[in-house]
């Protein structure tokens, strides 16, 4: 079992998808290992997105994703890191494929409803950046 985190983004909890998008995780059989609503600072955004600071769009970014509540989720399951991101599609919804969340619930490059670790060390530095360890069932 792997576990990676997701985050239902402020566009799509404003736009009342998350309980479409939680049907979608289910469905596709991972495991709820945590789930919580939060509301990032500005600077919460900054530091999970660290790796992006020197890209034009990080202050674009960092904005929207500190504009309103997020869920952040732990999802387990086989393969949950690579498995999330097929489940999620290409980073802009207009080139991700038919059936993605992206595509279904994203509107443009940066307002693109979901976000998942791309990597096992990724995932640690994400699941830990949001979760104490405690948190997780
Ligand atoms: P992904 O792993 O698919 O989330 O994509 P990246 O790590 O490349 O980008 C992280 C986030 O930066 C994306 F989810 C959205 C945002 N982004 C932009 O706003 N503009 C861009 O040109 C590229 C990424």
């Amino acid at each position: 079992m792997e576990r990676t985190f997701a985050i239902i983004k402020p566009d799509a909890v404003l736009a009342g998808h998350t309980g479409a998008i939680l049907q979608r995780v289910n469905e596709a059989g991972f495991s709820l290992r945590g789930m919580r609503l939060v509301r990032l600072t500005k600077t919460d955004a900054e530091g999970f997105y660290a790796v992006h600071r020197e890209r034009p769009f990080f202050d674009s970014l960092t904005t929207f994703m500190s504009s309103g509540p997020a869920v952040v989720l732990a999802l387990e399951s086989l393969d949950a890191i690579t498995r999330w991101r097929t489940l999620m599609g290409a980073t802009d919804p207009a080139k991700a494929d038919e059936g993605t969340l992206r595509r279904q619930f994203g509107s443009s490059i940066e307002h693109n409803a979901t976000h998942g670790s791309d990597a096992p060390e990724t995932a640690a530095f994400e699941l830990g950046y949001f979760f104490r360890g405690v948190e997780l069932g």
